[in-house]
């Protein structure tokens, strides 16, 4: 049985696994998930994973497992998106606890609000704008004081899936991407390592 994923495809945690998966030629199933309608509260999905939130796996042995992070770490076992000196590795971990800390919430809920609830911009609380903001400048700050091409001197890793899921969509979460020309640099540069078409 190949992976299996339940997903939304407008999502950034889930296409996470599907980069990584497509990237590793890992065969795998794609299930969508309905989440505006339940779709993942209902009691199977709910003993899949108790949170209720996609990303879910069931892995080719038949157990699952949940959040996007976890799953690209598990599925990238052993292959080049983890490094695999110590300290590189420490870094990328830095970089995924501040994704889902500083990143994720920030950026990806306003994205959210605008385009799956509908709200305008000006809508938006404007907090949550200023630290998507914050968050968008960090990475351009880091980008262009290391010249690194990717987050980690060592090249690509889960560090820019697991952030190129959401900057790349930004904008629509009202956050104009050409403020920060280095994050725009990266973003191509990790589609194309990444193949991302869409
Ligand atoms: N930290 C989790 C977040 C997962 C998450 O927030 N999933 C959202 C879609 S992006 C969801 O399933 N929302 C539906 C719900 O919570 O009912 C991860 O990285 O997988």
């Amino acid at each position: 049985m190949p992976l299996h994923i339940f997903g939304d495809i407008r999502s950034g945690n889930c296409l996470k696994i599907r980069y990584v998966a497509r990237h590793l030629n890992i065969p795998f199933t794609w299930e969508e998930v309905d989440i505006l309608t339940g779709g993942s509260r209902t009691a199977a999905f709910l003993a899949m994973n108790p949170a209720g939130q996609v990303p879910t796996v069931i892995l080719d042995d038949g157990r699952a497992l949940a959040q996007s992070n976890a799953i690209m770490l598990h599925l990238a076992e052993g292959s080049s998106l983890i490094p695999t000196d110590p300290y590189e590795r420490a870094k990328m971990f830095e970089w995924l606890f501040w994704e889902q800390y500083s990143h994720e919430p920030t950026v990806a809920v306003c994205r959210f609000q605008m385009t799956y609830l509908g709200k305008s911009r000006e809508d938006l609380d404007p907090a949550l704008v200023r630290k998507g903001n914050a968050a968008l400048a960090l990475m351009d700050s880091h980008l262009r004081q290391t010249q690194h091409a990717f987050l980690l001197p060592s090249g690509i890793s889960l560090a820019d899936v697991a952030l190129v899921a959401y900057t790349r969509v930004a904008d629509q979460g009202g956050f104009d991407l050409a403020a920060y020309p280095a994050v725009q640099a990266w973003i191509s540069r990790v589609e194309g390592d990444l193949a991302i078409d869409a």
